[in-house]
């Protein structure tokens, strides 16, 4: 059987003056102990940068290569995505690479700057009250890493109440099409591991929801 859900160290919670929520959930190949799957969030001047990391394969090699990039991204968290994601490139050449999506949301108005490279998914879930759509964010194919096509931002409003999900190939795409605007971020997250984690890869999903103001 696969192992229990839990978050990686990263507290769940309230940011940006309180217009976000957001939580982690991941799960482990279910032969590994260890995760390559990664969650890093970090605030920066006038935002919040989420970033997930997936170590190319499982086990300690690819947390080793997650680990890497993670401490890049600790330590350059005001750099901007493009740039972020070429430090990380850059320091994982000595291990087997990661695929990563950078998400930074800042403020006034509330906006999405997103990059991806790799089998990582992000997506906007937008009006789950009625009938919800799906945005789905680009990802340029490589890792980082290993040569890589250069990668393009993308920019998007966020609406009140959308939810950004932020998932590993270790989560079936199929997953966006259950998610129902119940619960709080970390739930969600925990749910969507529990429900459409695949057994043989690690798994992770990074939720966050744009609260708005009241
Ligand atoms: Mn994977």
């Amino acid at each position: 059987m696969s192992g229990s859900v839990k978050s990686q160290g990263v507290a769940p919670g309230r940011t940006l003056d309180g217009l976000l929520e957001w939580g982690v959930a991941h799960r482990c190949h279910r032969d590994e102990t260890v995760s390559g799957d990664r969650a890093v969030i970090a605030l920066r001047a006038g935002g919040v940068l989420f970033a997930v990391l997936d170590g190319l394969g499982h086990g300690p090699a690819a947390a080793h290569a997650a680990a890497v990039g993670a401490g890049v991204i600790d330590a350059h968290s005001d750099d901007d995505l493009v740039s972020l994601a070429e430090r990380c490139d850059r320091a994982m050449r000595m291990t087997r690479g990661a695929a990563a999506g950078f998400a930074l949301v800042t403020s006034s108005p509330v906006t999405l700057t997103w990059l991806a490279v790799g089998n990582v998914t992000g997506c906007i879930l937008r009006g789950l009250r009625g009938p919800p759509s799906m945005i789905a964010l680009p990802v340029v194919r490589g890792a980082l890493g290993v040569p890589w096509l250069r990668a393009r931002l993308a920019t998007q409003p966020l609406q009140r109440g959308d939810l950004l999900a932020i998932t590993t190939d270790g989560i079936q795409p199929t997953f966006a099409d259950h998610v129902r605007a119940v619960g709080g971020a970390h739930q969600l997250a925990e749910g969507i591991v529990a429900s459409h984690a695949r057994p043989n890869d690690d798994a992770l999903a990074v939720i966050v929801r744009y609260l708005g103001r009241s």
